[in-house]
């Protein structure tokens, strides 16, 4: 099998140029309306909208190459057992320190309860709906590995190579990042498949992966990505 790499930051990603759909997958993190619609809870908050939803089209335009090539898909969603009980105290504490009127998680916001598992700011956007087939993980927490079977559904696929988008770079897909990295998983994340509430906080989440000749992996464009898919 040829070698294969993506041009990326600070290295030719994987770093075994083992780039293939039967040991590689996709990770799109969060794409919800609770953290990218109008009257979600990043919307709520007051944060600027149109920063987290930049990704919405590279991501949409890089399931379209992947999706045909077999790469394993996988979409997370954020969010809470409506009874809240998996929902930390200090967590819909500090949440509702920000949100308008003290709407905080759990909350009724404009799109139902916030970050609630069945409510509509919960659901991921239709432009980036999870296809038949493909791997949803529910998860309670800002990492995607926390009480959650994602390691076992990509060790039960072989999945070495962890290609990571969606929201927001320095939270959840850090989070995730940090996680997989240390459970050996090679990861590239994609900077214009990723966004921040905080345009500087994406760039020093950017910067922090490739310290130490990458020390949670790269980062590159999805552009970069996408021709290294190329036959
Ligand atoms: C946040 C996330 N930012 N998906 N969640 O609270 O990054």
């Amino acid at each position: 099998m040829n070698a294969r790499t993506v041009q990326a930051n600070p290295y030719a990603w994987p770093f075994d140029a083992s780039l293939r759909p039967d040991n590689t997958a996709l990770i799109v993190i969060d794409m919800q309306t609770d953290f990218c619609g109008k009257g979600g809870y990043v919307d709520v908050m007051g944060y600027d909208l149109s920063l987290t939803q930049a990704p919405i089209a590279p991501i949409k335009a890089l399931l379209a190459v992947m999706r045909p090539l077999g790469y394993t898909i996988i979409h997370t969603r954020e969010g809470h057992r409506p009874d809240l009980s998996d929902l930390p105290a200090n967590k819909r504490w500090r949440s509702r320190q920000i949100g308008q009127g003290g709407l905080g998680i759990g909350d009724a916001g404009p799109c139902g309860r916030i970050l609630v598992r069945g409510e509509p700011g919960w659901e991921i956007i239709p432009e980036l709906a999870p296809l038949p087939g493909e791997v949803v993980i529910d998860k309670p927490g800002k990492g995607s590995f926390y009480a959650t079977d994602l390691e076992l559904v990509l060790r039960s696929r072989g999945i070495a190579n962890l290609v990571l988008a969606g929201i927001t770079t320095d939270v959840c897909v850090h989070t995730t990042m940090r996680d997989a990295n240390d459970r050996g998983f090679e990861c590239l994340l994609l900077s214009d498949c990723t966004a921040a509430t905080d345009p500087a906080n994406h760039q020093a989440a950017l910067n922090m992966v490739t310290m130490q000749g990458g020390v949670f992996g790269a980062h590159a464009p999805s552009s970069a990505l996408i021709e290294a898919l190329q036959p």
